[in-house]
């Protein structure tokens, strides 16, 4: 069970520093075979995806076709498709909001600059086997792409006996246009640079296990990536006027994700430190993932008593977490003193699972404390801006001597005679002013 720490500057620093370092380690052995799957699968293709498909999942890579969506999304109970259209509909919203729109002005000189916004072409969600098959990270990954007008969602999952239907169910209310039963590094290599039915695609996010982690990383460059996420966590700072039975509730909520996972309580009050404790015993006992929690809770949870809640909102900047609930008697008082977190919950009615689900910011969220300089997956991690130069002959001509010193400088003649022709000519033809 959790651990009581009184903060005195050194106690809380070892925990921070066994948090930093649980995020799986990378794995030369993992690297170099992953490494050797996908330089296979640029060389020869589809041949190559479909042999490794075999060899590691026991089937060939195929496209799900569009009835086997629908029988799929048929196959779901109604209230569970209500609930995914009503996410769906929160995180279209929130994203819309988010949009920024192309702007166009007049610079300092009289000419027109701007920006112009684009959606990606080809975006690819990966979507990993087994229990941690989310329908909620389908379309925390897929909505945020279509609001942002990505042409073409390509969802990849590992081709087993019986894919999920509330993961296919949610990929059509998401509006994802392929699916194709592929999973792990060939996965990847074949979205990478394109493998027969297997398009390439300009950005690739989802979780995977390490493998496929370890693909996107080698794949980088060639195209974009989400942040590769380490395990779940969650940070609540609390005062005394927090109910414990909702704090352990919210820390065990995260804890259950993975036995990496970590659970942490700032929190001015002892009282309330023991309590939650208490509470989390109590809870434990008839919750399912109790063996998960309890190794989470036990190498990478603890409750940390601090002077104040500057001193809470100083620890909890330094771990960045990614996620942190704020339980104190004014939840946003707290909330400029905040700088890193991956998503913030604001008092005793928005608990973590809320965020996972439906409030409609992403679930997707930086962690391992690279909240310090990452953001949410959002409706901009699908776009991209164009810069725009429009002069005319009048805006250009009371700079041309400045562009042209510049590019003499630089020993570019070239650029420079690309501006004097013009009022050379023009001056040759008597139009010059
Ligand atoms: N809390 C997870 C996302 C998730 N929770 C999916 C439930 N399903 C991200 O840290
Ligand atoms: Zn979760």
């Amino acid at each position: 069970m959790i651990e009581i720490i009184q903060a005195d500057g050194t106690r809380e620093q070892a925990v921070i520093a066994a948090m930093r370092q649980r995020a799986a380690e990378q794995n030369s052995e993992i690297e170099r075979a992953v490494r050797a799957v996908m330089e296979d699968v640029r060389a020869r293709g589809l041949e190559a995806v479909r042999e490794y498909s075999l060899r590691f999942d026991g089937r060939e890579p195929y496209e799900i076709t569009r009835e086997q969506m629908e029988a799929a999304y048929a196959a779901c109970p109604p209230e569970l498709i209500r609930a995914m259209e009503h996410a769906a509909a929160n995180i279209r919203d929130y994203n819309e909001k988010l949009l920024h729109r192309s702007v166009e002005w007049a610079s300092p000189d009289g000419g027109r600059v701007g920006r112009v916004v684009r959606g990606l072409t080809r975006v690819g969600i990966y979507v990993p086997g087994g229990t941690a098959a989310y329908p909620s990270s389908v379309l925390m990954n897929a909505v945020p792409a279509r609001v942002a007008g990505v042409e073409e969602i390509v969802m990849v999952t590992p081709p087993t006996e019986n894919l999920s239907n509330a993961v296919l169910a949610a990929a059509k209310i998401a509006g994802v246009d392929r699916c194709i039963a592929v999973g792990g590094a060939q996965a990847v290599a074949a979205l990478t640079w394109g493998a027969g039915f297997i398009p390439r695609v300009d950005k690739l996010v989802g979780p995977g296990n390490a493998y496929v982690a370890t693909a996107k990383r080698l794949a980088y460059g060639t195209l974009d990536i989400d942040m590769v996420a380490g395990p779940s966590e969650v940070l609540v700072i609390a005062d005394g006027s927090a109910d414990p039975r909702f704090v352990a509730a919210d820390l065990l909520s995260q804890a259950e994700h993975d036995k990496l996972a970590s659970a942490v309580l700032l929190t001015t009050s002892g009282a309330l430190a023991e309590a939650v404790r208490a509470e989390i015993v109590r809870q434990t006992g008839y919750l399912s993932r109790s063996e998960i929690m309890e190794c989470s809770l036990r190498d990478f949870g603890c409750a940390i008593v601090c002077r104040d809640l500057e001193e809470a909102a100083a620890l909890a900047n330094e771990i960045a977490p990614e996620h942190l609930e704020i339980m104190t008697e004014d939840p946003r008082a707290l909330l400029p003193a905040i700088r890193n977190a991956g998503a913030v919950f604001l008092g005793a009615w928005s608990p973590e699972p809320l965020g996972d689900y439906l409030a409609g910011p992403d679930h997707v969220l930086p962690t391992s404390g690279t909240a310090r300089f990452f953001s949410p997956l959002s409706v901009e991690s699908f776009l991209k801006s164009m810069s725009v130069i429009e002069y005319s002959r009048e805006s250009l001509f009371p700079i041309r001597e400045e562009i042209i010193a510049l590019a003499e400088t630089e020993k570019l003649t070239a650029h420079a005679n690309s501006i004097r022709v013009r009022f050379e000519a023009a001056g040759a033809r008597g139009e010059g002013k």
